[in-house]
């Protein structure tokens, strides 16, 4: 109603502002110069424009801010988005990849879960070696807590090859390749349980940071919670990445034993910081919980000191320690540990106010942004300070010896920005922005130092705010994590989306909202509402889309996207066959629209089955799936994939195979029939 009435009062404004709009619209297309999009440059929109639009803003009640909103959004069909968002998926163990400023969902890159769209995890060789190598003992993982995804970067840039996220719940690490999308590789940390402050990448990727949180003794092993100060450690993971292989080297990897403080996000040093990471912390109170004993809950035990401490890792010092050998083994893993830490002068804490969480550095590496949960303020650090500290010397230590420098030394500024303060970004024109869980809204504050001259701000000042709906948590600015920031976009990522969509019951999805960063001083506008129903994305990673570069099919005929290379098992049309060996049967079999060759597959109850297709197309979008029913098999085969699976024949009987993607119009009869004798 509120809305209604306002457009009332302002109708002659609205029909001038469309007018003006209409007029842009015109200008925007006649200047298209998208490369890759289609025909909307050839639209003969521009006559239709003004009348009808006005009627159809009346008609639907749509203000003048709507109606920018749409126009900075709207993405006609055949034209591309601007930007690419990679976003965690939660606990739905993905990742989601979605366009901007359209805000339209574009794939779920199966990471922790299997899919069976993809073909992940439903019989597929590559894809069930990659989701066993993350299980643990005997335990068959089927799931993961994604919360932070990075981009790989080259000197501090995003460069568009890699992509690496974390599994919270299980201290997990995966690659994935951004030639085609796919999930590479998981790895189990050895020493971790579960984790949070990972995964951020040094600025040539050659090292991948995987922080701890809830200490744990190391190595998955067992002691009482009345040991916690002795037996219980926090740590930060360093994964060597080969950037050739495509692959973690665990051989190459070391991990650095913390006190049990929760270690909680981390960020690498950039430019002036490059060889020095930095990690917040929370419950330096070492709280262990047991409220049902009469202890504190956690939430107030480990709430109850002014500060915790921001880690500020030598991690250049710390490689030449781990390559040195001087490091111990927890469970077949070299660790630093906490004492050599100490004495080699890796490790220092600096105070941070009250209930951190997460630490972000400006672009050129000059501080360290931390803002604390409690603290309507957000604290800012400067390295030049920091090592004028270090160089010092004057400090004290905690109760395990790691030196604690003075607060006083090492802070820069302090910006009083609301209540709930959390992650931080930046942009181009010198400003940061911070998320504010409680109020909820997006804070834009103006950042010093050199920063300053970008714009007309007084430094380490607020700006402005933009609600936000609601509960916000991490958010994400275009190319914000990299020594060059964008501007341009932000993306809220917000944790409760009630009064915006349609109820669908009393699981909600988030809601993504999509905030223009792209004028200075108060004119924050907020652009887009986007519902993500699938788990919870907590960060989001985005990348201007030129910087991709990923492949339309497979290279060749025959490819196996597991190992990246040309398949012994490839097969070619008129080279199908059936093979058997004692009781071992292979198949070899390809898929062209709109046919499997073969159609018949006979083999005896009790038989070892290995079948291979290759999808010998070459064509853009010409994927094709394979399912055997009953057997649970379920692969995706993309134009010039080499897919393999295996099983044993354990139940008798006919089973019709056929292809699961509507690849044309004989799609129906590709098909064939397996037939198990008894
Ligand atoms: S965390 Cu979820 S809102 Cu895992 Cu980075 Cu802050
Ligand atoms: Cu191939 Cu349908």
């Amino acid at each position: 109603m509120q809305r209604l009435s306002g457009f009332k009062l302002s109708f002659k404004t609205i029909m001038a502002l469309l007018l003006v709009l209409a007029l842009g619209l015109v200008l925007l297309i006649s200047c298209s110069d998208n490369e890759e999009g289609g025909s909307a440059g050839e639209s003969d929109a521009p006559a239709a424009v003004s009348g009808d639009a006005a009627a159809i803003a009346e008609a639907r009640g749509l203000t003048p801010d709507d109606i920018t909103a749409a126009l900075k959004t709207y993405t006609p069909t055949g034209v591309y988005d601007e930007y690419i968002m990679f976003a965690s998926g939660g606990h739905a163990g993905q990742v989601f990849v979605i366009g901007m400023p359209s805000m339209r969902m574009l794939k779920t890159i199966a990471v922790f879960t299997p899919e069976p769209w993809q073909g992940y995890g439903y019989g597929a060789e590559g894809t069930m070696e990659i989701l066993e190598a993350g299980f643990v003992g005997d335990h068959e993982l089927t799931w993961g807590d994604t919360h932070h995804p990075a981009l790989s970067e080259t000197a501090g840039d995003y460069d568009g090859e890699w992509l690496f996220i974390n599994d919270k719940a299980n201290a997990r690490v995966a690659t994935i390749d951004l030639r085609d999308f796919e999930t590479k590789q998981i790895v189990k940390n050895p020493i971790a349980i579960s984790d949070h402050g990972g995964t951020f990448v040094l600025p040539d990727t050659d090292w991948i940071i995987e922080g701890g949180q809830y200490a744990a003794p190391l190595g998955w092993e067992y002691s009482s919670l009345d040991n916690y100060a002795e037996d219980y450690r926090g740590m930060v993971t360093i994964w060597k990445f080969d950037r050739d292989a495509g692959r973690i080297v665990p051989e190459e990897s070391f991990a650095m034993e913390l006190p049990p403080y929760w270690q909680d996000l981390c960020d690498a040093g950039k430019k002036v910081s490059e060889g020095w990471i930095f990690c917040n912390s929370f419950n330096t109170e070492m709280a262990t919980g047991g409220v049902e004993d009469g202890n504190p809950p956690f939430e107030a035990g480990a709430s109850q000191r002014d500060m915790d401490y921001m880690h500020v890792i030598h991690l250049d010092k710390a490689i030449e320690v781990a390559s040195a050998g001087n490091t111990v083994d927890v469970n077949g893993f070299p660790v630093i540990p906490l004492d050599t830490a100490i004495e080699e002068g890796l490790l220092y804490f600096v105070p941070e106010p009250k209930s951190p969480h997460g630490v972000d550095i400006t672009p050129g590496g000059e501080y360290m942004v931390i803002s604390g949960k409690l603290d309507p303020h957000t604290t800012i650090y400067s390295f030049d300070k920091i090592q004028a500290a270090i160089a010092a010397g004057n400090w004290e230590t905690d109760d395990y010896g790691v030196p604690i420098l003075n607060f006083d030394d090492v802070m820069e500024a302090q910006v009083e920005l609301g209540l709930g303060p959390l992650h931080t970004q930046f942009d181009d024109k010198g400003y940061a922005y911070t998320s504010l869980f409680l109020e909820p809204a997006v804070a834009r504050w103006a950042l010093g130092g050199d920063y300053a001259e970008l714009n007309d701000e007084p430094e380490w000042s607020l700006v402005s705010k933009i609600n936000v709906h609601y509960n916000v948590g991490h958010i994400a600015a275009a190319e914000g994590d990299t020594v060059s920031p964008d501007g341009k976009y932000l993306v809220s990522l917000n944790k409760w989306a009630i009064d915006r969509f349609q109820n669908v019951g009393p699981l909600l999805p988030q809601n993504f909202q999509l905030i223009d960063i792209g004028q200075p001083g108060d004119n924050l506008q907020l652009l887009y509402d986007m519902p993500l129903p699938d788990g919870e994305p907590h960060y989001a990673q985005i990348i201007k889309a030129d910087k991709l570069d990923p492949w339309e099919v497979y290279p060749e005929v025959g490819w196996n996207p597991h190992t990246q290379s040309p398949d012994p098992n490839a097969t070619l049309i008129g080279e199908e066959r059936v093979e058997r060996d004692g009781d071992t049967v292979e198949v070899f079999m390809t898929s062209i629209r709109s046919h499997f060759t073969p159609e018949h597959v006979e083999i005896n109850k009790g038989d070892h089955v290995i079948w291979h297709i290759t999808n010998v197309e070459q064509t853009y979008d010409a994927t094709h799936g394979f399912t055997i029913p009953v057997y649970n098999i379920n692969v995706s085969i993309e134009p010039g994939e080499t897919a393999t699976f295996e099983f044993d024949a354990t139940e008798d009987g006919v089973f019709s195979y056929y292809c699961t993607e509507f690849c044309s119009a004989l799609h129906l009869e590709m098909t064939g029939y397996l037939l198990i004798e008894p």
